[in-house]
């Protein structure tokens, strides 16, 4: 059992600490969801940006240039990699730390992955409250770099104020059946690796959809980057900075938060429930009878409910 001085440590900015508050945080132990409880109580709200894109797009090094930008305004900065395999050099990954060469070693940049849990409910089941803990530890900028439009991206987009989707030229050729879903959930486009050919032919198709897509009050910035040498990131930042003030001054930023509440709680229900239903002492015989059609998937549902 961990002790009140733990979270003191951590709320203090001891690294340390604050990798093992989160740990407790997502292994959901009592002494975690207690002091996620406080935490989350303690009304410290942060401003969030989520990266993702396509494969190999450059995001983690845009990540890191934009931090850099994001250092001039902030005291703490947290980096949350969703898919530790999604590296940011080289994959090494020191406890709860990933190497990060631009920064490493600042105190005031704190990087934790986030392990693909695989089975029921994937990564999207531990990054919030993760993301909320992050928040109530005073950290005033969250940064969660993850890959692709999967359901846990589009959840991780309505965790987020700001959800950036970072492409490299060519990439309309390869993921056609992607473009819908980034346009849904894209708040500001990248087209990262503008060092290379294609660069305009990207953006030209990135404003041809977002032109194509439904009208509204925020039109999607699309912005060149090369993240490796920082070329254009002062402008990302910028756009961050440009759609922060459109949620605040059309309260649209209410709005997110009581979707976010919303998506959270209802996820946090699914959770208690799976908790309190001993899903694996029933699986066996119910799905069993749900092959054979001797009961449908529902009922065994309320079956399993039934005999908790
Ligand atoms: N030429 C060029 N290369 C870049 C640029 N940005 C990133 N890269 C390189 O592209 C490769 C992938 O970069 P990452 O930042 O790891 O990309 P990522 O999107 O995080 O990759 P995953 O997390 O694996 O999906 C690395 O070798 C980078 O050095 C850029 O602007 N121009
Ligand atoms: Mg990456």
């Amino acid at each position: 059992m961990e002790s009140s001085h733990l979270l003191d440590a951590a709320l203090r900015s001891d690294t340390r600490s604050i990798g093992r508050v989160l740990t407790n945080v997502e292994n959901r132990t009592p002494w975690g969801r207690e002091a996620l409880a406080d935490l989350y109580r303690s009304g410290r709200v942060s401003r969030s940006t989520g990266v993702t894109g396509t494969p190999g797009a450059g995001k983690s090094t845009l990540v890191s240039a934009l931090v850099t930008s994001m250092l001039h305004e902030t005291r703490k900065l947290a980096i949350v990699a969703v898919d530790p395999s999604s590296p940011f050099t080289g994959g090494a990954i020191l406890g709860d730390r990933i190497r990060m060469t631009d920064h490493a070693g600042d105190e005031r940049v704190f990087i934790r992955s986030v392990a693909n849990r695989g089975a029921l409910g994937g990564i999207s089941e531990s990054t919030p409250a993760i993301v909320a803990a992050l928040e109530g530890l005073g950290f005033a900028e969250i940064l969660i770099e993850t890959v692709g439009i999967g359901q846990s991206e589009i959840e991780i987009a309505t965790t987020t104020d700001t959800t950036v989707v970072v492409v490299s030229p060519g990439w309309g050729d390869a993921v056609q059946v992607s473009k819908a879903g980034f346009l849904e959930i894209a708040d500001i486009f990248v087209v990262n690796k503008a060092d290379r050919d294609g660069v305009n032919a990207a953006v030209a198709d990135l404003r041809s959809m977002i032109e194509l897509g439904p009208r509204s009050a925020w039109d999607p910035p699309v912005i060149e980057t090369v993240a490796t040498t920082g070329s254009g990131v002062d402008d990302l930042w910028s756009a961050i900075n440009a759609h922060r003030d459109h949620l605040d001054t059309t309260g649209a930023i209410m709005r997110r938060r009581r979707i976010r509440a919303a998506t959270q709680f209802s996820a946090a229900v699914r959770q208690a429930i799976g908790d309190t239903v001993d899903v694996v002492s029933h699986a066996d015989d119910l799905i069993g009878e749900i092959a054979e059609h001797r009961i449908d998937p529902w009922s065994a549902a309320d079956q399993a409910l039934a005999a908790r």
